[in-house]
Protein backbone atom coordinates (compact mmCIF):
# COMPACT_ATOMS: atom_id res chain seq x y z
CA UNK A 1 0.00 0.00 0.00
CA UNK A 2 3.02 2.29 0.99
CA UNK A 3 4.59 1.23 -2.21
CA UNK A 4 1.42 2.34 -4.13
CA UNK A 5 0.89 5.97 -2.96
CA UNK A 6 5.10 6.51 -3.35
CA UNK A 7 4.22 5.41 -7.06
CA UNK A 8 0.99 7.51 -7.37
CA UNK A 9 2.99 10.17 -6.05
CA UNK A 10 5.61 9.69 -8.79
CA UNK A 11 3.19 9.33 -11.34
CA UNK A 12 1.59 12.65 -10.42
CA UNK A 13 4.96 14.10 -10.54
CA UNK A 14 5.70 13.35 -14.16
CA UNK A 15 2.25 14.33 -14.98
CA UNK A 16 2.87 17.85 -14.20
CA UNK A 17 6.16 18.99 -15.36
CA UNK A 18 5.20 17.06 -18.46
CA UNK A 19 2.78 19.74 -18.72
CA UNK A 20 5.15 22.78 -18.12
CA UNK A 21 5.12 25.11 -21.11
CA UNK A 22 7.26 24.97 -24.06
CA UNK A 23 7.38 26.30 -27.37
CA UNK A 24 9.71 25.26 -30.26
CA UNK A 25 10.60 28.38 -32.42
CA UNK A 26 12.55 27.41 -35.97
CA UNK A 27 14.71 30.32 -36.48
CA UNK A 28 16.33 31.55 -40.16
CA UNK A 29 18.99 34.01 -41.83
CA UNK A 30 16.96 37.24 -42.80
CA UNK A 31 18.86 37.24 -45.88
CA UNK A 32 18.10 36.65 -48.75
CA UNK A 33 18.98 32.78 -48.58
CA UNK A 34 16.98 32.38 -45.92
CA UNK A 35 18.59 29.34 -44.50
CA UNK A 36 17.29 27.29 -41.60
CA UNK A 37 19.88 27.35 -38.86
CA UNK A 38 18.03 25.58 -36.68
CA UNK A 39 15.86 25.64 -33.62
CA UNK A 40 15.36 27.47 -30.21
CA UNK A 41 12.87 26.05 -27.60
CA UNK A 42 11.34 28.28 -24.91
CA UNK A 43 10.95 26.74 -21.55
CA UNK A 44 9.00 27.79 -18.57
CA UNK A 45 11.48 27.12 -15.35
CA UNK A 46 11.69 27.85 -11.68
CA UNK A 47 14.10 30.55 -12.87
CA UNK A 48 12.18 32.40 -15.34
CA UNK A 49 11.43 31.81 -19.27
CA UNK A 50 14.63 29.44 -20.57
CA UNK A 51 15.79 30.09 -24.12
CA UNK A 52 17.72 26.32 -25.23
CA UNK A 53 19.09 27.13 -28.58
CA UNK A 54 20.18 24.16 -31.14
CA UNK A 55 21.65 26.56 -33.81
CA UNK A 56 24.52 25.86 -36.04
CA UNK A 57 26.33 27.56 -39.63
CA UNK A 58 25.42 31.27 -38.22
CA UNK A 59 29.39 32.12 -38.87
CA UNK A 60 31.01 33.56 -40.90
CA UNK A 61 27.41 35.44 -41.74
CA UNK A 62 27.88 36.46 -37.92
CA UNK A 63 30.50 37.06 -35.76
CA UNK A 64 31.73 34.69 -33.12
CA UNK A 65 30.87 36.20 -29.77
CA UNK A 66 28.18 37.97 -28.25
CA UNK A 67 24.79 38.97 -29.73
CA UNK A 68 21.68 41.11 -28.88
CA UNK A 69 18.84 38.71 -28.67
CA UNK A 70 15.30 40.07 -28.31
CA UNK A 71 11.64 39.39 -28.47
CA UNK A 72 9.90 41.58 -31.43
CA UNK A 73 6.64 42.66 -30.99
CA UNK A 74 5.25 41.46 -34.44
CA UNK A 75 5.26 37.77 -36.10
CA UNK A 76 6.91 38.22 -39.37
CA UNK A 77 10.64 38.10 -40.00
CA UNK A 78 10.01 39.89 -43.78
CA UNK A 79 12.29 42.99 -44.87
CA UNK A 80 15.21 41.20 -43.45
CA UNK A 81 14.36 41.02 -39.84
CA UNK A 82 12.32 44.96 -39.86
CA UNK A 83 8.88 43.87 -40.15
CA UNK A 84 9.18 42.14 -36.94
CA UNK A 85 9.02 45.41 -35.13
CA UNK A 86 10.09 47.23 -32.24
CA UNK A 87 11.31 45.07 -28.93
CA UNK A 88 8.04 43.55 -26.97
CA UNK A 89 7.20 46.09 -25.00
CA UNK A 90 3.18 46.14 -23.48
CA UNK A 91 3.78 48.56 -20.63
CA UNK A 92 4.76 50.96 -23.48
CA UNK A 93 8.11 52.02 -21.46
CA UNK A 94 9.83 52.69 -24.57
CA UNK A 95 13.07 52.25 -23.14
CA UNK A 96 15.65 49.09 -23.60
CA UNK A 97 16.80 48.00 -19.99
CA UNK A 98 17.98 44.92 -20.34
CA UNK A 99 16.07 41.59 -19.06
CA UNK A 100 17.02 42.00 -15.24
CA UNK A 101 14.74 45.65 -14.91
CA UNK A 102 11.47 45.67 -14.79
CA UNK A 103 10.77 49.10 -15.73
CA UNK A 104 11.86 48.48 -19.59
CA UNK A 105 10.87 46.38 -22.72
CA UNK A 106 9.40 42.69 -21.70
CA UNK A 107 11.23 41.79 -24.75
CA UNK A 108 15.01 42.09 -23.73
CA UNK A 109 16.82 38.91 -23.07
CA UNK A 110 20.20 37.69 -21.90
CA UNK A 111 22.72 38.18 -24.63
CA UNK A 112 23.44 34.73 -26.72
CA UNK A 113 26.99 33.58 -27.12
CA UNK A 114 27.91 32.33 -30.55
CA UNK A 115 30.55 30.15 -30.72
CA UNK A 116 33.81 29.93 -33.31
CA UNK A 117 32.37 26.87 -35.02
CA UNK A 118 28.95 28.83 -35.65
CA UNK A 119 26.88 26.98 -33.18
CA UNK A 120 24.76 28.81 -30.53
CA UNK A 121 24.09 26.01 -27.55
CA UNK A 122 24.10 27.51 -24.33
CA UNK A 123 20.98 28.46 -22.91
CA UNK A 124 19.86 31.79 -21.22
CA UNK A 125 16.99 32.68 -18.84
CA UNK A 126 14.47 35.87 -18.82
CA UNK A 127 13.14 36.01 -15.48
CA UNK A 128 10.71 38.17 -16.07
CA UNK A 129 8.72 36.26 -19.29
CA UNK A 130 7.09 33.09 -19.15
CA UNK A 131 5.74 31.18 -22.39
CA UNK A 132 2.51 32.51 -22.86
CA UNK A 133 3.85 36.08 -23.15
CA UNK A 134 5.93 35.40 -26.62
CA UNK A 135 3.21 33.43 -28.29
CA UNK A 136 2.38 35.02 -31.82
CA UNK A 137 5.51 37.31 -31.51
CA UNK A 138 9.14 37.00 -32.62
CA UNK A 139 12.29 35.87 -31.61
CA UNK A 140 15.74 38.21 -32.77
CA UNK A 141 19.41 37.81 -32.57
CA UNK A 142 21.45 41.21 -33.87
CA UNK A 143 24.53 41.67 -35.93
CA UNK A 144 26.15 43.31 -32.62
CA UNK A 145 25.90 43.24 -28.88
CA UNK A 146 23.97 44.22 -26.17
CA UNK A 147 24.74 46.46 -23.31
CA UNK A 148 20.98 46.50 -21.98
CA UNK A 149 21.06 50.20 -22.28
CA UNK A 150 19.98 53.02 -25.12
CA UNK A 151 23.30 54.75 -24.54
CA UNK A 152 26.11 55.13 -26.18
CA UNK A 153 23.40 53.54 -28.91
CA UNK A 154 20.16 52.52 -28.88
CA UNK A 155 18.52 49.28 -28.12
CA UNK A 156 22.05 48.17 -27.02
CA UNK A 157 23.85 48.76 -30.23
CA UNK A 158 22.80 45.89 -31.66
CA UNK A 159 21.99 46.95 -35.30
CA UNK A 160 20.88 44.32 -38.23
CA UNK A 161 18.59 41.88 -37.69
CA UNK A 162 20.54 38.91 -38.99
CA UNK A 163 18.59 35.77 -37.29
CA UNK A 164 14.72 35.59 -36.96
CA UNK A 165 12.02 32.98 -36.47
CA UNK A 166 8.66 33.34 -35.68
CA UNK A 167 7.06 32.21 -32.50
CA UNK A 168 3.98 29.93 -32.79
CA UNK A 169 0.86 30.93 -31.14
CA UNK A 170 0.65 27.31 -30.09
CU1 LIG B 1 16.17 42.80 -31.28
ZN1 LIG C 1 14.73 46.43 -25.69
Amino acid sequence: MKNGLKLLAILSTTTVSSFAASVEIPMYLTNEAHSSVGSITATDSKYGLMFIPKLMGLVPDLGAGVHGFHVHEKASCADMGMAAGGHLDPKKTKTHLGPYNPNGHLGDLPAVYIAADGTLSLPVVAPRLKVKDILGHSLMIHNGGDNYSDEPKLLGGGGPRMVCGVIPTK
